[in-house]
């Protein structure tokens, strides 16, 4: 189908829509200057996951990972919402039962006005103390390294979901409920490779939702879809607010 009728059944179906959905990942925000992770300039090109993005590579050298952090708070800190996060914020405030479930951990959406919200990767702004756990949040650009809190003295830790540790409960509990009673989930810059936030799109499939994704390209989600738009998300996301 081309673009223009598969986007005008997209307006239908949210136009029809009770409730509606959205899963983002870095794709949105590369439209804002943030690097993906596995795009031609993608991160994980330069850097290995093992050695930054898990609690072993922590356990092992904090004070690598922390400037690891350091770099991305001070690239993040430059970066501004795009068009695609205001348009969702806009989508949020016209439907009322709405929910955005994003993996990243920029804060541009926050930044964007979107309050329906589950970050559940965790926010790159927000630091955890390894000894009693409390969440802070913290702009320094850069944070002291090793930083420590204030509380009990411990390390601290970005306040991320590393490989291999488990998403919060509570964030699992709200998008289950948003997955499970959504009529559409809008799927948005996302490779659809990481867990599991990649069996989001078969869940709301299940249920009998309208799924839809947005991508520059392709993706392994793309065969279950009902619905792919290839394009930037800055250019597309917000045609689907224009009336029909
Ligand atoms: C555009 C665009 C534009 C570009 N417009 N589009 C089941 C099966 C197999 C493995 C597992 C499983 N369950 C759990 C696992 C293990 C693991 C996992 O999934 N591994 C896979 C890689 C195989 N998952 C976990 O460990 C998770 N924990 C968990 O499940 O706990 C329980 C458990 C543990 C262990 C075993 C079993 C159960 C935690 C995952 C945490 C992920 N953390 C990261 C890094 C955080 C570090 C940080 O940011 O500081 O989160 S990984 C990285 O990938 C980051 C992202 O949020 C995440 C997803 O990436 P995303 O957003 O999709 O970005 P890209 O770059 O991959 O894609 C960008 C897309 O945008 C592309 O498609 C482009 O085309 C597109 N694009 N420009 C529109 N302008
Ligand atoms: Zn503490």
């Amino acid at each position: 189908m081309a673009r223009g009728s598969n986007l005008g059944l997209l307006k239908e179906k949210l136009a029809a829509a009770e409730a509606i959905t959205v899963l983002t990942g870095a794709g949105i925000s590369a439209d804002s200057g943030v690097p993906t992770f596995r795009g031609a300039d993608g991160l994980w090109k330069n850097f290995r996951a093992e050695d930054l993005a898990t609690p072993e590579a922590f356990e092992r050298d904090p004070r690598l990972v922390w400037e690891w952090y350091n770099w991305r708070r001070e690239l993040i800190a430059t970066k501004q919402p795009n068009d695609a996060h205001k348009a969702l914020a806009e989508l949020e405030r016209r439907c009322p039962d709405f929910w955005l479930m994003t993996q990243n951990v920029d804060g541009l959406h926050r930044d964007a006005g979107s309050r329906k919200l589950s970050e559940i990767h965790g926010n790159i702004w927000k630091v955890r103390c390894t000894g009693c756990g409390v969440v802070e949040n913290n702009r320094d650009v850069p944070i002291a390294i090793l930083p420590s809190c204030s509380r009990c003295g411990s390390l601290l830790r970005p306040h991320i979901v590393w490989f291999g540790e488990s998403l919060s409960p509570d964030d699992l509990d709200d998008c289950s409920r948003a997955l499970k009673h959504c009529d559409v989930l809008l799927v948005i810059g996302t490779s659809g490779v990481v867990y599991p936030a990649a069996g989001f799109a078969s869940v709301a499939k299940e249920v009998g939702a309208f799924v839809a994704e947005i991508n520059l390209d392709p993706t392994p989600q793309s065969a279950l879809v009902d619905l792919s738009l290839h394009g930037r998300a800055k250019d597309l996301v917000p045609l689907l607010l224009e009336p029909l």
